[in-house]
Formats: C-alpha cells, structure tokens, sequence
C-alpha cells in the first residue's frame, strides 16, 4: 500500500437501499435477476464524505448475505463499532469490526467507504491506496443462460462488435457441451470461458472432462461453494484450469486452495473477501503462487464498478475480468458519467480522489426505495 492513510473520524452514516432494473434478465445455475437491488453505505466525518457499496443480493443463493441481513448487520453491528470511534485509519477501523464472524459483504461496503473517505481527505484515488499501476483495465463479459443457443450466438456477437475482449459464459448440467461447441465453432478464437457457480458435482466429471477440447481459458467453480478438496479431484482430472469463485472467502480458503491444487486462477471480489484490502492481499498471495488473477463483478451500480476497476489495476490482474461498462446491466447507472467501454474493449480507472466518480444525486434520489440514518449512540 501507498504511503499512510489519514486517521478519520466517521460521525454519521446512512444506508440507503437503491433499486436499478437491469436491461435484460441475467439467469444463471441459481436463478433470474430482472432488477438490482443494492445497498450503498454513506459515511461522514471529519468534513469528508465516503461511499461504499454492498453486492449482497436479494436472494441468498449465490452466498448466504442477502441485503437486508447485511441491512440489520450494517445497523447494528458493523456502523456502531466505528461511528463515534476516535479517530483511526481505515484498517485501524477495519479491526474494530473483526469481532463480527462472516458478513464480508457488509464489511466491505464498509471499507469501500472509509476508503472513499481517506481518498477525500488526501488527495488519492482508491487505486493509487492500494497500489494500482494501471490506468485501463481490459474487459469481459458475463453472459447469462439464454432462452436459446441462437440468442447466446447473438449476444456474444453483439458484445465482441462493443470491443469485450473475452466472453464468460454461464452453464449448468445439460446446458454446457453443446454450448460450448456451438460458440467455439462460430467464434474459434476469442478467449472463452465458462462459470457455472457450482452446479456440478464430482460425478459429473465426464461432461466436465468433455469440455477439455474447446479450448476454454477456464472452467469457474464447477463443484460445491464451500469445496476445496472436490475440486483439487477435480483438477487433476480435467486439462480446463478451474477458477475459483464462491470456495475462497479468505485467505486461509486461498492457502488452503493453493497448497491442495483446487484450481490455478482465482476469481477476486472485494465483497465476497470482506473489502479491497483483503482483495488485495489475496492478490498477493496468488502472486507468490502463479496463480493469475482477474476481477469478478456482482451486477455493481457505478459506485462498486468504481471500486472493482481500482482493484483491477494491481499488477496480477493480468486476465480480463467482469469489469463491463455501465450499459451492460443498465439502462441509467447511478453516475453522472457512467463507464463506458472503449472500442479497444478497456474501461479507464478512476484518477480523481477516493472512488473517483460523482453520484447524480436526482438519479440516486429516483432509484432508492430506503433510508435510514444513523448518528453515535
Ligand atoms: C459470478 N457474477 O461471477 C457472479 C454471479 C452473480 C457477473 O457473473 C445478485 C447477487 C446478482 C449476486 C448475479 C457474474 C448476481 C449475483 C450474478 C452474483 O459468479
Ligand atoms: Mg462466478
């Protein structure tokens, strides 16, 4: 990390619930999103402000959070340990939550704000904090399961035409050999690959085994959300490179991943590990083992997507991630300049100080469906 980050004071905080419907519906293994709902955090301090977002989901299908757990923990059990705390530094704030177990989601929303905040107050951008060292970060982009084969063709067609410059595709059993023989015939060299949030068990390792001769750059988190040891199986078993999403929540999960040949590439989401420093360390530590790295996406409003492109300019970000623009998932972001991609298919990371983005405060206003503020006890 850059330098030293100011010792703040966090005086009030909101929660607001905001609510963006997406441009089409995005299915995956574990079901249909038609409307983002998020929760944004809104800190106050020391004359700065901050903003975090929490990428928990209505649902606790992708992980056990949901928003309006995180909601309650927020409320109750996360803003009282730093509101009214004396002054400190964002992880010094960060360790008075360490008590609560889980809730990573929450936490990092948490973070993502005070990091907002010491941007503010110094000068930085978030990326600069945590030692980015690129100024644009190359896109994919995350398909859902379609209605058809030929709207899938259709759909990766249009995204390759925007400039994405790799193609994610979500499967599930039944719906993955074919799939993937289809698009690799049509498109035979774009970098694709495919994500089946955990839909497969061990046994189905011959249609797993099947996909080995498409080429793909990986196969991510094929087995059980809480698995490492099927999938190091797994691994052994198959010539795709696994990448692991939903299993590493930590970095004893990562250590533990690493040392058992789980997979060879990791998947990083600041929410799922409990905030960007944590992201960061993970990204370290893949970096010590070989394992490549690329940035995840949960369907964020601009503030989050703001945050991701901060994390993707570390060094081992070296694949493309799910970092896609704005009008991937929405028709009007949250932002007065949404982030659009660029024909070379790269999105810039923010330069200004903290997030390095401007809510529009008439669209927020619009999108939110809750509020609540909360002040010291
Ligand atoms: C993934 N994201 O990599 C996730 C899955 C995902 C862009 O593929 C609400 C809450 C909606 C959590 C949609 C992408 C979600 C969600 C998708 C997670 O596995
Ligand atoms: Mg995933």
């Amino acid at each position: 990390m850059n330098g030293g980050l100011p010792r703040l004071r966090v005086e009030r905080a909101r929660l607001r619930v905001v609510e963006l419907p997406l441009v089409s519906p995005f299915t995956t293994s574990f079901g249909t999103q038609t409307v983002r709902r998020a929760l944004l955090v809104e800190l106050e301090g020391d004359g700065v402000a901050g903003v975090g977002e929490c990428v928990a989901g209505i649902d606790p299908a992708y992980s056990s959070e949901t928003c309006a757990g995180a909601l309650s923990t927020l409320r109750d059990h996360i803003l009282p340990s730093v509101l009214g705390a004396p002054p400190a530094d964002v992880a010094g704030h960060a360790r008075s939550w360490e008590w609560v177990r889980g809730h990573h989601m929450a936490k990092a929303a948490t973070e993502m704000a005070l990091l907002d905040q010491a941007g503010h107050a110094t000068g930085q951008s978030v990326s600069q904090i945590l030692g980015g060292v690129r100024s644009r970060i190359g896109c994919g982009v995350s398909i859902g399961i379609q209605p058809s084969l030929a709207a899938t063709l259709t759909a990766i067609e249009g995204y390759l035409a925007a400039g994405y410059q790799r193609i994610k595709l979500k499967c599930k059993p039944g719906y993955d050999v074919e799939l993937a023989q289809a698009v690799r015939q049509r498109f035979p060299g774009t970098p694709l690959m495919l994500d089946a949030n955990s839909a497969y068990s061990l046994q189905d390792v011959d249609q797993l085994r099947a996909l080995d001769e498409f080429d793909l750059t990986m196969i991510e988190q094929p087995l059980a959300h809480d698995d490492l040891i099927d999938h190091a199986t797994l691994q052994a078993q198959i010539e795709t490179s696994i990448c692991l999403d939903e299993s590493v929540e930590s970095l004893a999960d990562l250590c533990a991943a690493i040392a058992l040949g789980s997979g060879r590439i990791l998947n990083i989401k600041a929410g799922r590990v409990g905030g960007l420093l944590p992201a960061a360390q993970l990204h370290d530590t893949c970096g010590e083992a070989g394992w490549p790295v690329w940035c995840g996406g949960m369907l964020e409003t601009g503030i989050g997507r703001a945050a991701n492109l901060a994390l993707a300019s570390l060094p081992g970000f070296t694949l493309p991630g799910d970092t896609s623009a704005s009008d991937r998932y929405f028709e009007q972001d949250l932002l007065e300049q949404p982030f659009e991609l660029a024909a070379d298919g790269t999105l810039p990371v923010p330069t200004g100080p903290g997030l390095g983005i401007q809510v529009e405060q008439r669209r927020l206003d619009e999108a939110t469906v809750h509020l609540e503020e909360l002040s010291p006890k």
